[in-house]
């Protein structure tokens, strides 16, 4: 029995090596397809932000992670979910695209140039801080 004001999170990573953000191109649904995102997936119920993100780097890029700060600020989706992003370090493996489009590193000039997501959009001061 969930109280109306209940909301429910969505986890993203910034993946950055070389001073290159990795941004994901979305495959679904239809009105996101083409743009690019942090990767990430929304956290169930009782999982820790940081567990879901492992988990979802695991599913959508085959990567292991260790997550840091967050950066920025949480953000709005409406319908009852908030997007949060976090700093995260690969241990093991190599991005692979098993769930988007494609995958492509930038650097901060490039990151403005990219048709990023509505939501992500508001991250970007804070990327271009890390780059
Ligand atoms: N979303 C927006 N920006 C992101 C991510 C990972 C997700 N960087 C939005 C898209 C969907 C919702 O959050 O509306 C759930 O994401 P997903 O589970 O479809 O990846
Ligand atoms: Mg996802």
């Amino acid at each position: 029995m969930g109280a109306v004001s209940e909301s429910r999170t969505v986890v993203a990573g910034a993946v950055i090596v070389n001073a290159r953000l990795l941004l994901a191109q979305r495959a679904h649904p239809a009105e996101l397809a083409g743009r690019w995102e942090l990767p990430g997936g929304k956290v169930e119920p009782g999982e820790q932000d940081t567990t879901a993100l492992v988990r979802e780097l695991r599913e959508e890029l085959a990567i292991d992670v260790v997550v840091g700060d967050p950066v920025g600020a949480d953000v709005d989706l409406g319908g009852g979910l908030v997007l949060r992003a976090y700093r995260v370090n690969v241990v093991s493996g190599t991005p692979a695209p098993l769930e988007h489009s494609a995958l492509r590193w930038v650097d901060a000039a490039e990151l403005h140039t990219i048709d990023l997501v509505a939501a992500d959009r508001q991250w970007i001061p804070d990327l271009v801080a890390l780059l």
